[in-house]
């Protein structure tokens, strides 16, 4: 069995690699919660939605995100009432929006819906939000780093932050939001005690990874099973691929390079895997206490995706010693 710790965008990718290199029902991926947000009424999950619409060949190429062959008649039904269509619905995703809001009003746990829609899409995939209990991302931005006349607070929420703002506020600090002790999802601590390996994939650290980490028993567990932690660098050539990970490494007063992000995880990683255009920062990840495994780890395709898993699977494996 491998855990997964993922977001949206690599982290997805490097979950389909995998699906297709071992036996899918022996991956368990912990998926961030911290970006999901109520809009109309609807609880969203991105991430979520996410991992479940790539793994079962439904995502849109071109965004990343969303379903493919979408429509979004809804959506221009909403612009001409004026209602609010700054984060985008296609007709078709609504549909999982609609079925997951009613079932948790019904009662059911955010888990058993995901567990429900995933076997609607037949996925394989054991996906589990990293908590049924609510933990919100909220980012503390300079009011004065952006056009912010519609902005009510100091304070956004993932979404604003991401999709409203487009990441163009400055971030001074990211914090993540309960109003309880929030307990991994059923299963999470199970997996991550009887995985081979677990293996953070390369997604956001502050604002896809940290949400999970931010889960006492989870941190704890993967601090304690460090030496079977891998973790892969979501930097490529000292820059993220994509979203706002180079500029928020900036702002948090780090260099945007692979060492930022290897110190950021090295209390619950053992292993990290980085890019072949980064393998001058190895003795600097050495001293880390780090071992350090180099590929090329861009994921454009899906040969890509399944070259950098089985790299993970067979090399990586193999120098932690399983
Ligand atoms: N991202 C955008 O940049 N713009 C959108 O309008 C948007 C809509 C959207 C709808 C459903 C969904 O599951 C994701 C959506 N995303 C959108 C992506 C989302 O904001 C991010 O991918 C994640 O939260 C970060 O991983």
């Amino acid at each position: 069995m491998i855990t997964v710790l993922s977001g949206g965008g690599g982290g997805v990718k490097f979950l389909k690699g995998l699906a297709q290199c071992m036996d899918p029902t022996q991956i368990v991926a912990v998926v961030n919660t911290g970006d999901d947000f109520i809009l109309h009424g609807l609880y969203i999950s991105p991430d979520v939605d996410s991992t479940l619409y790539s793994l079962s060949d439904q995502i849109n190429p071109e965004t990343g995100w969303g379903q493919k062959d979408e429509s979004w008649r809804v959506m221009g039904a909403l612009e001409k009432l004026e209602g609010e269509t700054w984060f985008k619905l296609g007709d078709r995703d609504l549909a999982t929006h609609l079925y997951r809001t009613q079932r948790l009003f019904l009662g059911e746990d955010l888990a058993k819906v995901t567990s429900q829609i995933a076997k609607a899409f037949k996925v394989k995939v054991n996906i589990l939000p990293m908590t049924c209990d609510r933990v919100s991302t909220f980012l503390q931005v300079d009011l004065d780093s952006f056009d912010s006349s519609q902005c009510k607070s100091d304070c956004l929420s993932f979404q604003e932050y991401f999709v409203k703002y487009k990441c163009n506020p400055k971030v001074t600090s990211i914090s993540f939001e309960t109003s309880c002790n929030p307990m991994p999802t059923h299963g999470i601590i199970e997996a991550l005690d009887r995985s081979e390996a677990i293996i953070i994939g390369p997604s956001n650290p502050f604002l896809s990874i940290d949400p999970i980490l931010s889960i006492k028993a989870i941190r704890e567990k993967l601090v304690s099973y460090r030496e079977k932690v891998i973790a892969i660098s979501p930097i490529v050539d000292g820059k993220s691929l994509k979203g706002p990970l180079s500029k928020l490494l900036i702002e948090l007063g780090k260099k945007s390079d692979v060492v930022s992000i290897a110190r950021h995880l090295s209390s619950v990683a053992s292993v990290f895997v980085i890019d072949s255009s980064d393998s001058s920062f190895r003795k600097e990840l050495t001293d880390l206490n780090l071992a350090v495994a180099t590929t090329n780890t861009v994921m454009d395709t899906e040969t890509d995706k399944v070259a950098v898993a089985k790299f993970v699977m067979t090399k990586v494996l193999a120098q932690i010693g399983k």
